[in-house]
């Protein structure tokens, strides 16, 4: 008997943003109740849209989030996360984003905290997230 060939997951293209205050503090959001992954301490981010970069996305998700403005040219890409979940491949790049307008407010009813880099190893991230904490320590 031959045994299937696995099925190729499907590729979901997430993106990230560590953003950054004057301190050098990053701002994370927690996942809200009845979403996947709820509970979790995430930077903020989503999915690309078709048609939209990378860029623009992220633009986009921190107005719809977090009620912040930003411009593509203040967001530089840092690093890339890919996490294979049981049911889709997660391609994530992130971006550092330290000039924007406004004060993050959390528009879908996400906590909201400042940490420092190495403080963020006291929560818990999905897996995609953690492995880009060592990127924003020695960046920062
Ligand atoms: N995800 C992981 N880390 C992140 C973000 C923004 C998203 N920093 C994962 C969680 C979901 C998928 O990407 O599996 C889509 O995210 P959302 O649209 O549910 O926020
Ligand atoms: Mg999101």
């Amino acid at each position: 008997m031959t045994s299937e060939p696995p099925k190729p997951k499907r590729l979901l293209l997430v993106v990230a943003c560590a953003l950054v205050d004057a301190d050098g503090r990053v701002l994370i959001a927690q996942r809200p109740e009845g979403k996947q992954l709820a509970g979790m301490w995430e930077f903020p981010g989503g999915k690309v849209e078709p048609g939209e970069t990378p860029e623009d996305c992220l633009v986009r998700e921190l107005r719809e989030e977090l009620g912040i403005e930003t411009k593509t040219a203040c967001l530089a890409p840092l690093t890339f996360a890919s996490h294979s979940y049981d049911d889709f491949h997660l391609l994530m790049p992130l971006y550092v984003c330290r000039r924007f307008w406004g004060t993050p407010e959390p528009k879908e009813a996400q906590a909201l905290k400042w940490v420092r880099p190495k403080q963020m190893r006291d929560y818990p991230m999905p897996p995609a997230d953690a492995p880009l904490i060592p990127f924003l320590i020695d960046l920062l």
